[in-house]
């Protein structure tokens, strides 16, 4: 392409300038069948729910476009500091039905559908999640850039343009069955392709040492096979504030469409093979939630992400400042979403010092004061190593620039502790042996203002464990941010009947400000409140009860206490403890053992990665108990189990609303927060949990007798482990003895013989790291008292009431909100002018 500029371009009219568009019923409906007709060539004939999608989101979108160019305008013109929220995942699932929210046309826009007998669910429906995320960290990404728009915080993210998102999980014969999602396969409306901000990124190649023409040493990296990154932005609107603020994906393109010398020197198929080569970087999410170690193709796309992002912000900053970065340091500001584009400490460094000439000094504190670093992950296997041997051949100028910073910053380890050779072996960032890795954590510590856990207790453990040593030597460096979730997409948006019941008794000023939830504390024992909070329940179990049946061909009845585990299936997070209890409570019943039970629909969700046997393995588990359960005559409705397929952020929105119970129940010490928690929680479910991650402060605002507590503490677990005999706390406890019995007699795998087999081995091994056994009897215990209380509705529902009320602290806003005040510290930025007075919601 040819990105000439338009002659006499500053004396032209602006181009851009046009009346703001209407958010009325009447405009609304003009502009759908606009879309529809003219643009999507269809006609009357046509009445495919699809198309009327694609008419209304271009509707919408020409809605956020114009407020999109006034934000930009907004944060242009103020010159203000900005931060970029780099992050491998950004799982935003969808977009319609949140920017009709955020934009405030909900009525108008229904309106305008019933005119011409369409309905805003069904065409929602017809959108696919954009699933570029794994699971919580890149869903508090998205609920991050939600919360920082409607905050007006000149924020932008930066992410990678997937082709095939998280992939789409069936179930076949109880195992799970991995499927590409290529999402893009359609039309994307909600993305502009902006090729005329392309960058450059180098891999491969080596370094050239020169002298400039002043006679100092540069470097110069060489003989690279570049690849082209061209950026996409996705818009982010805020709520009903006028600011629309980006996400811009990058997607790579080969340099060229066909590589020119090869292809003359008759290499046809090679050139077309290096083309395929540089655009396999963006094709794939790597579907593992915790790292995956030694993959080049996972180095090429993070540093892909790097790259390209620290040189569109020096390329703009550049631009404005002519070339001055004095105040680069004070303007700016990168924050890491955990190890994964830490590249980019390494990378600024080069940009600084070979593309901008600066010392290495200068450089580095530049660098140190713009990058922070948000650790996601307590276990140690997870912590992200590169081998050295992959990055000399990948980056090795990145590489050079690492051992540098490695050097001087063990000189200083030196220096605080003389002779302590065995802290600077510990410390390294180059990590010794037989095959030496690059520890990415350590270089995104010592590259950093700011490193920051997700949870008191994992911040906490962080400082005394995982990071000991550098928070020794850096204390003031380390700090909290607890995690939330935006309450419009996981309140406002996601259950409109309890949004709708709350804003009718305190006032909808909850959507902005979730501390305003406690208010609803005073209604806790109103009968008539009680009643009609239930009934919201019971509607929302309704709906969660259809997603049931047509995904997995259970019945779910609403009378029943419905029992949620939906997150990624993980051994940690004990899914396997949850289906041991299942199992007891089909033994009860199965032998008459059933006074003070309740009827109980137990719901399960969550992808494994591909290559985690144990993983899919507990889910062949649960659907194999599940299938004998839910067909014995003798268990009815007592006991209804089922596995939802495809577990995705439209399908949480669904879950998370009916509810009743919510399992967070991960070994103590091993989830770093959790974000389920919160969404369940906001939705008046109750929490059975552990002492782990969020559920610690979550029990905190409601009161530890609102909240099912059990298990080992992190330090009764890390003690129990010393000397952990499974097999004594089987034979000791009837109900676990019987459980292991059932596994063991292969009931839940009748035709396929000794399939469990690692399970039973597992929940057996005295090495067990989760602990599965030595939590079950208080698992069992906390379970009944759940059952219980369940049966006294008017307690049950006081005390969902005052979950909800409760819930106020995690709203990513407040989150937002910390992160802005302690490490960011941006000004608020009003988009420049609002076309229309968006202050209520309502259309004018
Ligand atoms: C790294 C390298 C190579 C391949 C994959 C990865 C990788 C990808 C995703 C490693 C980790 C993840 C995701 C981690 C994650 O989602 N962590 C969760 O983050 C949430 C938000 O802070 C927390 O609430 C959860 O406790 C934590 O498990």
């Amino acid at each position: 392409m040819n990105y000439t500029h338009f002659r006499n371009g500053s004396s032209c009219p602006d181009l851009t300038e046009i009346p703001p568009l209407g958010l009325d019923a009447a405009a609304l409906g003009q502009d759908f069948r606009h879309y529809y007709t003219n643009n999507l060539g269809r006609d009357r004939n046509c009445r495919l729910s699809h198309y009327a999608y694609e008419a209304l989101a271009l509707v919408i979108r020409d809605r956020l476009m114009e407020r999109w160019t006034q934000t930009r305008y907004a944060y242009d013109n103020s010159g203000c500091k900005r931060t970029y929220y780099l992050s491998m995942e950004f799982l935003m699932g969808r977009a319609l039905g949140n920017a009709v929210l955020n934009l405030g046309i909900e009525d108008e826009l229904t309106k305008t559908l019933s005119n011409i007998c369409l309905e805003m669910e069904e065409l929602a429906d017809m959108e696919p999640d954009a699933g570029l995320g794994n699971g919580g960290l890149g869903r508090l990404a998205a609920c991050f850039l939600d919360s920082c728009a409607t905050l007006q915080l000149p924020v932008q993210g930066y992410g990678i343009r997937y082709e095939y998102g998280m992939f789409r999980q069936h179930i076949v014969d109880g195992y799970q069955v991995e499927e590409p999602d290529h999402w893009l396969g359609a039309e994307n409306c909600w993305e502009v392709k902006r090729p005329e901000y392309s960058q450059r990124i180098k891999f491969g190649g080596h370094s050239e040492f020169i002298a400039d023409v002043t006679g100092r040493r540069r470097v110069r990296w060489v003989n690279t096979r570049d690849v082209l990154a061209v950026p996409y932005d996705v818009p982010i609107p805020g709520y009903r504030n006028g600011t629309v603020n980006t996400l811009r994906l990058w997607k790579a393109v080969a340099t060229e469409e066909f590589d020119l010398d090869e292809f003359n020197s008759g290499d046809y198929t090679g050139s077309v093979a290096a083309k395929n080569e540089a655009e396999q970087i963006t094709m794939v999410l790597y579907p593992n939630d915790s790292s995956e170690n030694g993959k080049e193709l996972r180095l090429r796309q993070q540093y892909f992400l790097a790259s390209a992002s620290l040189q569109d912000v020096m390329n703009r900053w550049l631009i404005t400042e002519q070339a001055d970065l004095s105040q680069f340091a004070e303007k700016n500001c990168f924050q890491l979403n955990d190890t994964h584009p830490s590249c980019a400490v390494a990378e600024l460094m080069r940009l600084l010092m070979d593309e901008q000439s600066l010392g290495w000094n200068e450089a580095w504190e530049i660098t140190r004061s713009t990058m922070a670093y948000t650790n996601h992950t307590l276990l140690p296997e997870a912590l992200e190593r590169w081998p050295v041997r992959m990055f000399q051949l990948l980056l090795p100028r990145l590489l050079e620039i690492i051992y540098e910073i490695n050097a001087r910053f063990l000189k200083q380890v030196a220096e605080r502790w003389p002779g302590d050779i065995e802290r600077q072996r510990r410390m390294s960032i180059i990590e010794e042996g037989p095959e030496p890795q690059v520890r990415m954590a350590y270089l995104a510590i010592v590259g950093s203002f700011s490193v920051n856990g997700v949870a008191e207790l994992h911040s906490q453990l962080l400082q005394e464990g995982l990071f000991r040593d550098f928070y020794e030597l850096w204390p003031e460096k380390f700090n909290n941010k607890t995690n939330g979730v935006t309450q419009r997409r996981w309140l406002a948006y996601s259950n409109p009947e309890l949004s709708r019941l709350i804003s009718e008794k305190i006032g909808h000023e909850w959507v902005t400000d979730l501390g305003q939830l406690s208010r609803l504390r005073s209604l806790a024992d109103d009968p008539e409140f009680q009643h009609r909070w239930q009934q919201v329940k019971e509607y929302n179990k309704q709906r969660l009860a259809e997603l049931v049946r047509a995904d997995c061909g259970v019945d779910f009845h609403p009378q029943a206490l419905f029992d949620v585990q939906v997150k990624r299936i993980h051994e940690y997070k004990r899914q396997l403890l949850n289906i041991l209890h299942v199992i007891h409570l089909y033994d009860r019943i199965k032998r008459g053992d059933n006074g003070a039970s309740v009827p109980r629909c137990v719901l399960f969700g969550g992808k494994a990665a591909p290559g985690y046997a144990m993983a899919k393995l507990i889910i062949k588990l649960i659907n194999n108990v599940a299938t004998l359960v839910n067909n014995d005559p003798a268990i009815g409705d007592q006991l209804k189990v089922a596995f939802l397929p495809n577990f995705r952020v439209s399908a949480m929105e669904v879950i998370c609303s009916g509810a009743d119970l919510s399992e967070q129940i991960s070994t103590a010490g091993k989830e770093a927060s959790g974000t389920g928690n919160m969404k369940f929680m906001l939705n008046g479910a109750l929490t059975i949990g552990t002492l782990d991650g969020a559920n610690i402060e979550i029990r905190e605002e409601v009161g530890e007798e609102n909240f099912y507590l059990f298990g080992l503490t992190t330090e009764e677990a890390e003690k129990q482990r010393q000397n952990y005999d499974p097999q004594t706390i089987i034979a000791a406890n009837d109900d676990l003895m019987r459980v292991m019995q059932l596994l063991q007699s292969g009931h839940f795998n009748q035709f396929e013989a000794g399939i469990f087999d690692p399970i039973i081995e597992a929940i057996r091994s005295p090495h067990d790291p989760w602990l599965v056994a030595a939590d079950f009897a208080s698992y069992v215990a906390v379970q009944k008292q759940v059952a219980q209380a369940y049966q006294d509705q008017r307690q049950w529902n006081r005390m969902s009431i005052l979950n909800t009320a409760a819930g106020g602290k995690f709203s990513t806003d407040r989150t937002m909100h910390d992160y802005n005040e302690q490490i960011w510290q941006l000004p608020q930025v009003p988009a420049l002018t609002v076309p229309r007075d968006l202050s209520d919601g309502a259309a004018d």
